[in-house]
């Protein structure tokens, strides 16, 4: 009985946990959530920020930054702009509690990085995605999904 109401107990917990993506199943949900080509940006693009910010791990919190802000979840969306983590101040301009976006639902990470791409800076807001994936093949970070 205890094993099972553990068993139980451990289940409910893992229903909300944070989940590491495939590549593939992470662009199904990206194209899904109308992600290829939002703003001029094709699937690849956000296929590679992903990979470069956090692995494709949904749970991933930053170490904090220079001004103290942090970055949560597959797209590292920042705690000084764009979301709350009641650690100081925030502009919070997508309305969400920062720990909404390091749960396996990735839904309203996607609304946010939406959010974030319609500044003018565009993608460039990413270091990762500026250092590693802009200007490059993007092509092959959707290849074989079939998608
Ligand atoms: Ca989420």
């Amino acid at each position: 009985m205890k094993a099972l109401i553990l068993t139980l107990l451990f289940l409910f917990i893992a229903a909300n946990e944070a989940k590491v993506y495939t590549k593939c199943e992470l662009a199904s949900i990206l194209k899904r959530n109308g992600m290829d080509g939002y703003y001029g940006y094709s699937l690849g693009n956000w296929i590679c920020l992903a990979y470069y910010e956090t692995n494709y791990n949904s749970g991933l919190v930053g170490e904090p930054n220079w001004d103290g802000s942090r970055n949560y979840g597959i797209f590292q969306i920042n705690s000084r702009w764009w979301c709350n983590n009641y650690q100081g101040h925030t502009a919070n301009h997508c309305k969400k509690s920062c720990s909404a976006f390091t749960n396996d639902d990735i839904t309203d990470d996607i609304a946010c990085a939406k959010r974030i791409v319609r500044e003018p800076q565009g993608m460039d807001a990413w270091f990762a995605w500026k250092n590693h994936c802009k200007g490059t093949n993007l092509s092959e970070w959707t290849w074989g999904c079939g998608l």
